[in-house]
């Protein structure tokens, strides 16, 4: 067979090992893995190890933030960074404007989507109503077409649902068969521990962290937990920041439940004194769960190694620093109740899970390809199409320069906000070009070509099939 496309010599990091070969690729799919293989265009690969394309199943792009907030990506912006960071495909949530409806909420994210993807997206829903219309008409008709995972949240007012509504939530999913995310922290508790620090004049970018405490995501991971097991649904916990919450995910597990867990960058990289910054610096870590401490990095490395962690999304939920828009919005100097709550991360998430982890030696290549592609894949209804390397996937590939070092800095990047938290940042191992369906889209750091990402459908998560 004349292959369009061979990636020549590369440490190829398929399902069952890492081996040795060419990939030959053929209409946008994997065709071939082997050896001597002929084709029009040949990348030589020699020195570099070849991963399944990232899956980063956790973004957030043009997503309502409050009023006269703004994220400062678009479709555009968002996943251009993300193909600059090795990715191929992104999951951002559609959530719904005031009074907009969830069906509408998808409608118009397709919209901003169509025709502006530097990579592949697939969309998760975001269930805040638990009307009529959305849990009985809107959410069932978006499962059965392909919107095959939701979130939820226990926080924030006008996006925490009660217990109860979360329940009924959770049963449409048992009925039409989607995996329920579940933002995990105790809205109540949170409110009182920051009503008591903003009275004592406790207003700084460092109350963020202080009044969302462990236990503050300890309990709701374990409330969370238990209204699935009252339900009988599967679930994922997202955005896992410490020990305790993952000693809940275990002990859930031991007594068989299927719970799902996700850790991000931040949990392993940053602290919060990172929130106690010089000046208003400290609002650019501002993010929930709030980063934890040194101490914690060991407790999430434990679970990553010990295979609690399924997933290592960014989290990507990008506001800008020097913007009345974004990190400085009115009012946020005065509390940080008025920071809006996200960081960047899209483009800096493999590296650093490269670096920190298959660098130093907590990681296996197999284990890192798990964690930033294949696991993603197969919970949110992707897999075998995407997320590894073998023939018959779409050719999702990302080359990496394993040697390589440099720093993180924002002059480097490709999202549209104004800074990184992780600025100067260390990096040994960077992915030097993505390609997607046999097309190139990032080459030595910077994207490449037009625009050619599609919208995916997605079937049930592998769990449920
Ligand atoms: N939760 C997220 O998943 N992203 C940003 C903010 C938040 O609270
Ligand atoms: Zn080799
Ligand atoms: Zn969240
Ligand atoms: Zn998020």
């Amino acid at each position: 067979m004349t292959h369009d496309l061979v990636i020549r010599s590369a440490d190829v990091v398929t399902a069952s090992g890492t081996a040795h070969c060419d990939i030959g690729v053929k209409d946008g799919k994997i065709a071939t893995l082997g050896t001597g293989l002929a084709a029009r265009e040949v990348i030589d690969a020699t020195g570099l190890v070849a991963l399944p394309g990232g899956i980063d199943s956790h973004v957030h792009i043009s997503q309502p933030s409050g009023p006269g907030i703004e994220m400062a990506d678009d479709f555009t912006t968002g996943t251009r960074a993300a193909a600059c960071g090795g990715n191929t495909t992104v999951l951002p949530f559609c959530l719904p404007e005031d009074g907009e409806t969830l069906r509408d909420a998808v409608t118009a994210y397709r919209g901003k989507a169509e025709g502006n993807c530097l990579t592949d997206v697939a969309f998760h829903l975001i269930v805040k109503e638990t009307d009529a219309v959305t849990l009985g008409q809107d959410l069932p008709a978006l499962i059965e077409a392909g919107y095959t995972s939701f979130k939820v949240f226990m926080t924030y007012q006008g996006l925490a649902l009660s217990d109860r509504q979360i329940l009924e939530v959770m049963s449409v999913a048992k009925a039409h068969g989607a995996m329920v995310m579940v933002h995990a922290e105790n809205e109540d508790a949170i409110e009182f521990l920051r009503d008591r620090a903003e009275r004592d004049g406790q207003i700084s970018p460092y109350h963020h962290a202080t009044t969302r405490p462990v236990p503050v995501e300890r309990e709701a991971t374990h409330r969370a937990i238990s209204l699935a097991e009252i339900a009988g649904v599967p679930l994922t916990i997202v955005h896992v920041s410490n020990g305790e919450a993952t000693e809940e995910i275990m002990r859930a597990r031991q007594r068989g439940l299927t719970v799902f867990a996700e850790t991000c960058p931040q949990y392993i990289t940053l602290t919060a004194d990172d929130l106690d910054r010089d000046g208003f610096d400290g609002a650019k870590y501002v993010c929930s769960p709030p980063p934890r401490t040194r101490d914690e990095w060991d407790n999430i490395w434990r679970g990553i190694e010990q295979g609690v962690f399924d997933l290592f999304s960014s989290d990507h939920c990008p506001f800008r620093f020097v913007d009345t828009a974004g990190k400085d919005a009115p009012g946020a100097r005065k509390s940080f109740r008025n920071i809006p709550n996200g960081i960047p991360g899209v483009e800096t998430r493999l590296p650093i899970l490269f670096s920190e982890g298959v660098v130093k030696g907590r990681l296996s290549l197999e284990r890192f390809a798990a964690l930033t592609a294949t696991n993603h894949a197969r919970l949110y209804g992707l897999y075998p199409t995407k997320g590894a390397i073998t023939v018959g996937a779409d050719a999702d590939i990302a080359l990496w320069n394993p040697k390589l070092t440099k720093p993180i800095r924002q002059a480097d990047l490709h999202h549209g906000t104004d800074y990184t938290p992780w600025e100067g940042f260390h990096v040994t191992g960077w992915p030097v070009r993505t390609i997607l369906r046999g097309v190139t889209t990032m080459l030595d750091g910077a994207p490449v070509g037009a625009p050619g990402g599609q919208i995916l459908h997605r079937e049930a998560p592998d769990v449920l099939r």
